[in-house]
């Protein structure tokens, strides 16, 4: 099984700033700890980032007959991206959200999730382990 994991803006600033909220690693850590998984789960997983929502909007429709599934921390386009919705329900790959903080938990504004309208299952709050979560349920589905 081919996953595509895809990480949404500022997300590799991970380590650098605000610690209390998303933790001490870094994003090149959060990349060794999804190939990791990928190595203990037996998957693939090509993993992506990118401070534009237009290249999430690419990849996700070029994962189309290339990916078996899609785990997206869409990171602050959660909140506001029609566009990231459409490119998923577009694709209908199975998807997971995930969050490394308890989004619910934190201000009224990241309660909503556009994106997490057309996946199967979010984590939130889990940290790294969201994404272990993620792939292991998509893996479940197969
Ligand atoms: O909890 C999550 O994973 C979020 O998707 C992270 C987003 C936030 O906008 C969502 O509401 C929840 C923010 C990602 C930015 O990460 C930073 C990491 C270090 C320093 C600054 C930002």
């Amino acid at each position: 099984m081919k996953l595509l994991i895809l990480n949404g803006p500022n997300l590799n600033m991970l380590g650098i700033r605000e610690p209390e909220i998303y933790g001490r690693k870094t994003y090149a850590d959060l990349v060794s700890f999804l190939n990791e998984c990928a190595a203990a789960l037996g998957c693939t997983v090509e993993v992506r980032q990118s401070n534009h929502e237009g290249d999430l909007v690419d990849w996700i429709q070029e994962a189309y007959g290339k990916f078996d599934g899609i785990v997206i921390n869409p990171a602050a386009y959660t909140h506001t991206s029609v566009a990231i919705l459409d490119a998923l329900k577009a694709v209908a790959l199975p998807a997971v959200e995930v969050h490394l903080s308890d989004v619910d938990a934190r201000e009224a504004f990241r309660h909503i999730s556009y994106p997490g309208m057309a996946c199967q299952k979010t984590f939130k709050g889990f940290g790294f382990e969201g994404y272990r979560m993620a792939m292991e349920f998509l893996l479940g589905q197969k």
